[in-house]
């Protein structure tokens, strides 16, 4: 049974911030194992990484191996099915249609004082992406990643993917295709987040690191973050539901479970302003439990983290999911565009009941890349911005730096760095100089 809670009880308030403080992200203890193998892979290079895909992979690699061969990825291609190859291209479509319309302007302008101002933006140079392997290998994910870092104009993008025991999905291959992906190498873990980061012999050292993975992988993205960017540390999925009493609770039902599958520590809430309504869809997942693949994680995900709030109105609806600030809100209300104003705080917006969560994770267009653990309070998804720079641009002309200059030598003065002032009084003295001569 999810948490039950209503906004006209006493205890609410306390109720509330217990479920919001409740902590999912279970605390694996890998940092000191992943030092250790960062180490490795810095000193050891390509040898580090093609020991441990033996021990924690069972492959036995060699420098030649490392990668999959043009010729490889054809042949895992050519087994996809025709439907699926559709569906994946329809998504890659869409996704970089999408993505196109982030990419951002430069500016260049002249102030009052004569001086020219700007920024350019440029895309990093190398990004590597890392796809998990198992239950969590995700094509979808794949083109979430690598189609905004090509958007964006990243020249040299790689893909580390273990594949334990040779096991190979297709579906990864074909999405890094899809994406512009040349280059796949077999591994995976915190070796794979070290060779990317400090490059080896064989692997090409990246600028930046994308991708979801184990706690190994998170441990990893943590330590190599400042000599590599990265994207984020993702929690487990979570799919907040506000919906009136004029929907079908069989299909909010499923939406709520589509989050609540991907893992038991996943987070599925409703908000309704309707008590019968929150009933309805309680027992629909309930029902639903009974023939779901994944019950088993979705069951669990359900019983410990899901919650149903029941409010006095829509009003204090919106109100209760900025406090939550979830990863994917869906609002199943009258006019929903209209209600989407009254939120701030959400990684990504699925509006009105024709729009399943499920629309977003793989073909709206949007990035399913998104804040969680309430993080959407100040960060946002996976963006063409995540794989570029801005580099800021200023150009004096004298009569600019004599209108501007002083201020900064002052500054300077003030300060006691004496050479910026007088960087600055340099060029002022020539000027007056100059003036009097
Ligand atoms: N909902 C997940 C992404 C995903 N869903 C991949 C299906 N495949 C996190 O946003
Ligand atoms: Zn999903």
């Amino acid at each position: 049974m999810p948490l039950f809670l209503d906004t006209s009880s006493p205890n609410f308030d306390a109720e509330f911030d217990n479920f919001l403080h409740l902590k999912r992200d279970t605390d694996v203890q890998v940092d000191a194992v992943v030092a250790d193998i960062l180490a490795d892979v810095q000193t050891r290079g390509d040898a580090a990484v093609i020991d441990l895909t033996a021990k924690f992979d069972g492959m036995d690699l060699t420098p030649e191996t490392l990668a999959f061969t043009k010729a490889e990825i054809d042949a895992a291609i050519e087994t996809v099915p025709a439907a699926e190859r559709a569906a994946l291209e329809l998504a890659a479509d869409r996704i970089r249609a999408y993505h196109e319309k982030q990419l951002p302007e430069d500016a260049w302008w002249q102030d009052d004082s004569g001086a020219q101002l700007g920024w350019r933006w440029s895309a990093v140079e190398a990004a590597g992406l890392y796809v998990p392997g198992g239950l969590a290998s995700y094509p979808s994910s794949v083109l979430m990643n690598a189609i905004p870092a090509s958007v964006a104009g990243v020249e040299n993008l790689v893909i580390c993917a273990p594949t334990p025991k040779g096991a190979v999905n297709p579906l990864v291959l074909l999405a890094a295709r899809l994406s512009g992906v040349e280059t796949v190498y077999r591994i995976g873990g915190a070796q794979a987040v070290g060779a990317m980061a400090y490059g080896t012999q064989t692997i090409g050292k990246v600028d930046k690191i994308t991708g979801p993975g184990n706690a190994f992988v998170a441990a990893a993205k943590r330590r190599v973050f400042g000599t590599v960017g990265i994207d984020m540390i993702a929690g487990p999925s979570e799919i907040l539901v506000i919906a009136d009493k004029d929907n079908n609770p069989d299909w909010i039902a499923m939406d709520l479970l589509s989050q609540a599958e991907h893992d038991e520590s996943a987070q599925s809430i409703l908000i309704t302003d309707n008590a019968d309504f929150a009933r309805a869809v309680a027992a629909s997942v309930e029902k639903a439990l009974e023939t779901l693949e994944r019950r088993e994680i979705a069951a669990k995900s359900w019983a410990d983290y899901g919650a149903v709030i029941v409010t006095s109105d829509l009003d204090q609806a919106a109100k209760l999911s900025d406090r939550i600030a979830p990863e994917h809100l869906e609002l199943c209300v009258a006019d929903a565009a209209d209600y989407s104003r009254k939120i701030r705080h959400a990684g990504a917006i699925f509006i009105g009941a024709w729009t399943p969560e499920a629309i977003g994770d793989y073909v709206g267009g949007p990035n399913h890349v998104l804040p969680t653990s309430r993080s959407a309070r100040f960060s946002s998804g996976l963006s063409v911005l995540d794989f570029m720079k801005r580099t800021t641009l200023a150009q004096m002309t004298p009569a600019a730096l004599r209108a501007i200059g002083p201020a900064a030598e002052t500054l300077a003065i003030s300060e006691s760095l004496q050479a910026h002032g007088l960087s600055v009084r340099a060029r002022l003295d020539q000027m007056n100089e100059d003036d009097n001569g």
